[in-house]
């Protein structure tokens, strides 16, 4: 697992060099995002059932035939496993906002997911969706705990939609 601090200091110890101007600047603007990324990671823990439970609503509201006989969601234990599904994402989110850094999404959630997904016949462009549906949620959230710009929420969300997406080759 890496964080920003770790994965800066780790790229200039490659090296062998000082931490310069850009480093400094980087490591700035961790620190003053920090208050944010704190807040952010507060608001999820504090509404993460409710959060979960409004995106599956939204996804299937929007997707209706994902909770129809035939849709992948169909079904309790596959309704369920779709809202853990989306809990996971909402958990590592939060992790990796704390951390300002997405590899831990790369190493604990992302790696093999696709295939995974693709072999259950689990649909991606709907989890996309139900993930842009929680950062909607949180970015909210997030605002109304008073934080102003709540743009680096945005980093582990999108992070996990591009990797589910990217196609195979
Ligand atoms: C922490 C990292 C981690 C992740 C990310 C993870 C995902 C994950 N989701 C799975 C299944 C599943 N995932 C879904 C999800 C959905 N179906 C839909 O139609 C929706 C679009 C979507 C919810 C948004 C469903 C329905 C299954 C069960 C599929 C089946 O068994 O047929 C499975 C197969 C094994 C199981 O059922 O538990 C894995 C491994 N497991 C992990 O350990």
């Amino acid at each position: 697992m890496r964080d920003a601090i770790t994965n800066l200091i780790k790229n200039y110890d490659v090296t062998g060099r000082y931490l310069d101007r850009n480093a400094i600047d980087e490591l700035k603007s961790y620190f003053e995002s920090g208050t944010g990324r704190l807040a952010a990671a507060g608001v999820i823990n504090a509404n993460a059932a409710s959060i979960v439970k409004q995106a599956g609503r939204q996804l299937f509201d929007d997707q209706p035939e994902l909770i129809r006989p035939g849709g992948n969601a169909y079904t309790t234990r596959r309704y369920a496993a779709c809202l853990r599904d989306m809990d996971y994402y909402l958990r590592y989110a939060s992790y990796a906002l704390v951390a300002g850094d997405t590899h831990v999404l790369d190493e604990r959630v992302l790696q093999g997911l696709r295939e995974t997904y693709n072999s259950l016949g689990v649909p991606i462009g709907p989890t996309v969706m139900g993930i842009q549906i929680m950062k909607g949620i949180v970015k909210e959230q997030v605002a109304a705990a008073g934080i102003q710009d709540t743009g680096f929420v945005d980093q582990p969300f999108d992070h996990m939609t591009r990797e589910l997406s990217e196609q195979d080759i």
